[in-house]
């Protein structure tokens, strides 16, 4: 599993700059203000540094003969790199109260340099057409309130400033990257050895003597795809258009998976149940909408194509999103549309992550929006336990889930394998919250997520890891009303 930060992680010689690891300087724009803090990760020392210690090394750094070179694609962060012919230490020696660790040999390579801004508006009459301050506009989002700005890979100060000064502009971002938390090699473990202990696990069997099916519930899977012709998934696959959902990281209407990921997300929450055929999700009978967000072959997606993938699920009726990925960036655009899915009553279901990190240290969105319609989701390894590279918060990490030799729908046989991680684990919520709305059709968004949380298992190992120490657990719902 790749994490963020190590695609910048220095390997940097120069002895005086060993105990950092990692710096680096991120620039938000809020308002008509341009709010500027820095990044950074530091080995070896007893305090980590804040931004309020960097604050005076920034303004010396933007003074200093330091070129700008522009934003990463993966992180957001602002690229600064020490020009040739002068040194990193002397270059450093002019920042008051800083190391800065980007040597020239750590220059960031075009592949870490987004090509694309967000401009953010309330206004879109105000903004000109065409292009803003010379960058072509390369698509508007009216939903979402921004343009999308093509940019060269580096974009000067007084480029951004520009952008800024337009008329109209209410926030710049950039268009940030969000990290597919995916392990996506399978443990080969054949069906007849496998069991489904998840679903005995979250009491699902308990919920089933009453409601099993949530056959008017529309769940979108914000994802790889979907292999939408998996014998095991086709008869609940959303019908609202040709292809069952949209494809909005290649643009195009064929939502089919590449990688499986989306597939074997699809299956825990939603596989056809009691058809003699393979797995069943936890609710036998929904509409499983595919909304492909990475472009083919890759693990990233953009704030634009999952910003597009919300609003087109709530356009279309979706009471569900199940979301498997972060970013270390707060994107306002993603918050806005999160918050958009809560005005049209839609939860949002997230995969909390898989590096073991606790999010109140290390913050990874959406999982750590603090929105309403929100739950975010750890990985059980068994019962009774967190799967050891599990995220973790207890502000932000709502309850754990079955997450660990997970079988379900494989994209490629069409046939079944075991997958692991928090993404199979934030479909089991996903399934659950299908069944809690086709129990009670009437339920707010915050209603049924209540339900969910209140109804948590509390379990020893889940202390101090997930708010309200508990697991997800149906079983509640075998007093559901007759549906
Ligand atoms: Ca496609
Ligand atoms: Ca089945």
């Amino acid at each position: 599993m790749r994490n963020f930060s190590q695609r910048f992680r220095a390997s940097n010689r120069s002895p005086s700059l060993r105990a950092i690891q990692y710096c680096s300087w991120v620039v938000l724009a809020c308002g008509a203000h341009a709010q500027i803090s820095i990044q950074a990760e530091v080995r070896d020392l007893p305090v980590l540094p804040t931004p309020e210690i960097f604050a005076p090394a920034l303004k010396a750094a933007l003074d200093a003969d330091v070129l700008f070179r522009g934003l990463s694609e993966a992180s957001g962060d602002a690229i600064y790199q020490v020009p040739e012919g002068r040194s990193a230490e002397a270059a450093i020696a002019s920042f008051v109260g800083i190391d800065y660790v980007r040597a020239p040999k750590l220059a960031p390579t075009l592949d870490t340099i987004t090509s694309k801004l967000l401009v953010m508006t309330s206004d879109f009459s105000k903004l000109p057409t065409g292009s803003i301050a010379g960058f072509p506009i390369l698509h508007t989002n009216l939903e979402g309130g921004y343009v999308v700005l093509r940019t060269p890979d580096a974009i000067s100060p007084a480029n951004l400033a520009a952008i800024r000064s337009t008329p109209g502009v209410k926030h710049v971002q950039p268009d940030y990257r969000y990290q597919l938390h995916a392990d996506l090699s399978p443990n080969d473990l054949y069906f007849a050895q496998a069991d489904l202990w998840g679903l005995r696990t979250i009491g699902a069997t308990k919920a089933w003597s009453k409601i099993h099916d949530a056959k008017g519930i529309i769940i979108a899977f914000l994802d790889t795809g979907v292999a939408y012709d998996h014998p095991d998934l086709r008869d609940n696959m959303w019908d609202g258009a040709s292809k069952h959902g949209f494809d909005f990281g290649n643009n195009d209407s064929d939502p089919m998976d590449d990688r499986g990921h989306g597939t074997a997300c699809a299956g825990i929450a939603a596989a056809t149940g009691n058809n003699e055929r393979g797995v069943t999700g936890v609710a036998w009978r929904t509409k499983i909408m595919a909304l492909k967000v990475y472009k083919d072959g890759e693990d990233t997606a953009s704030d634009d194509a999952i910003i597009r993938a919300i609003d087109y699920a709530i356009q279309h009726g979706a009471k569900i999103l199940n979301c498997s990925f972060g970013c270390p960036n707060r994107s306002s655009a993603l918050r806005a549309a999160m918050h958009r899915a809560e005005l049209a009553g839609v939860l949002v279901v997230v995969a909390a992550g898989n590096e073991g990190l606790n999010l109140d240290n290390s913050p990874e969105y959406p999982a750590a929006f603090d929105a309403p319609n929100i739950i975010a989701v750890a990985a059980l390894e068994d019962a009774h336990r967190l799967a050891p590279d599990s995220n973790y918060s207890i502000q932000s990490v709502h309850l754990a889930a079955p997450g660990t030799g997970i079988l379900t729908t494989h994209f490629a046989s069409r046939d079944y394998q075991q997958f692991s991680g928090t993404s199979m684990a934030a479909p089991f919520v996903t399934g659950a919250a299908a069944l809690v709305w086709a129990a009670y059709p009437n339920n707010s968004v915050g209603e049924t997520k209540g339900m969910l949380l209140e109804h948590a298992l509390p379990v020893n190992g889940l202390a101090e890891k997930v708010l309200n120490s508990g697991s997800l657990h149906i079983g509640f719902l075998e007093s559901a009303p007759a549906p």
